[in-house]
């Protein structure tokens, strides 16, 4: 569980003060992205006999933010009186997904919460699950809008790729070769912060050039592998920005038992628990990420009000997200959670997820 309100200190690391606070406040979790906080949601179904079976189908199994997350989804499930299960592939790959969505649709589910793997490929399989009236929620890596109900988005896209942007420019004095080493290369979400970083380095820092951007499919022994080939390839590499916790646990653990600990910067999206020790043992100073319990949770409740007729995925709806609070459905039919949060050597022991 992530704690909600013991934390009050981060470190700056090139962030705008303004944007920091924000972040503190959204990982205190206390507050909706729409509304903010409108007291304790949750609550009873009102006798309906709405179909509250819900599945979560992540990019892949083995994945701890996906544990995190889908723990989340469970304890939702659990306060709404609903039932919970969650099925996925082994490999995060284009269309592994469609089986696990066929056959959700073949048991008649309410609700299927995905984190897709391609923004088209698991499109049809969705379209035809929404043909049984069942609803889909896409949550950390979204379809294309026409294919699911309701996007949970973990932070706004801008967001997460600039807080990267800033910590890892802070960390190489902002003059260099950088890499990113990435999730799969149809991964919706990575691939809308890469170029959102991209275009953030190309305005605002001239002396840093991105070398290339690698791909370890959110698979650790290939993350690994792919950093290895980074800083071979690149021998004057000063940086890697790896948006994926996946991605960075591996790289992580390949500089910190080489000869460039400490002299390659790493940063990027991790999450505390995987990050603690490459933190502690001076691999890694700062990296950033959202509340995936949060994501999950607040996904559950949106199946919910969708199950429930509640919300629709029109603009300016609203719904109730049990202890989150209220949140509004934004354009797009996209909820937002809320802000990212850097981790450094200060505050990391203050989480646990
Ligand atoms: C990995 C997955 C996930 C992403 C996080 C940051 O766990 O790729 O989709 O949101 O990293």
């Amino acid at each position: 569980m992530f704690p909600r309100s013991t934390h009050s200190r981060g470190r700056a690391v090139g962030i705008a003060a303004v944007a920091l606070t924000v972040a503190l406040t959204a990982a205190g979790c206390a507050n909706g992205g729409g509304g903010g906080p409108s007291g304790t949601g949750g609550g009873d179904d009102s006798g309906s006999d709405a179909n509250l079976s819900i599945a979560f189908l992540p990019k892949n199994l083995g994945n701890p933010y996906f544990e995190t997350s889908n723990a989340g989804g469970e304890r939702a499930i659990e306060e709404f009186g609903g039932e919970y299960q969650e099925v996925g592939p082994t490999e995060a790959s284009p269309d592994a997904q469609v089986s696990f969505i066929n056959t959700l649709t073949q048991q008649q589910v309410g609700g299927i919460v995905i984190s897709a793997n391609d923004p088209n490929a698991v499109c049809d399989a969705l379209n035809e699950a929404r043909e049984l009236d069942i609803k889909v929620v896409t949550f950390d890596s979204d379809t294309d809008s026409e294919c699911r109900d309701l996007f949970i988005n973990q932070a706004d896209a801008e967001g997460i790729a600039k807080v990267q942007v800033d910590l890892i420019t802070e960390q190489i004095g902002d003059s260099g070769q950088i890499a990113i080493l990435s999730a799969s290369a149809n991964a919706t979400n990575q691939n809308a912060w890469i170029e959102l970083m991209q275009e953030e380095l190309e305005a605002n820092h001239p002396d840093v050039e991105l070398v290339e951007v690698a791909y370890g499919d959110d698979d650790d022994q290939k993350s690994f592998d792919q950093t290895a080939a980074l800083l071979q390839t690149y021998p004057e590499l000063k940086g890697i920005i790896s948006p994926t916790t996946v991605g960075i646990a591996a790289a992580a653990r390949y500089l910190s038992t080489s000869e460039f600990k400490g002299k390659v910067a790493l940063t990027g999206l991790g999450t505390p628990n995987q990050m603690r020790e490459y933190v502690e043992d001076g691999t890694v100073t700062s990296f950033a990420l959202w509340n995936p319990e949060d994501l999950g949770y607040l996904a559950a409740y949106a199946a919910k009000a969708l199950i429930e007729g509640e919300i629709s995925g029109e603009e300016g709806e609203s719904f109730e997200a049990g202890d989150l609070g209220e949140y509004e459905v934004g354009a797009n039919a996209t909820v937002l959670l809320g802000d990212p949060f850097v981790f450094d050597a200060e505050n990391i022991g203050e989480f646990d997820f």
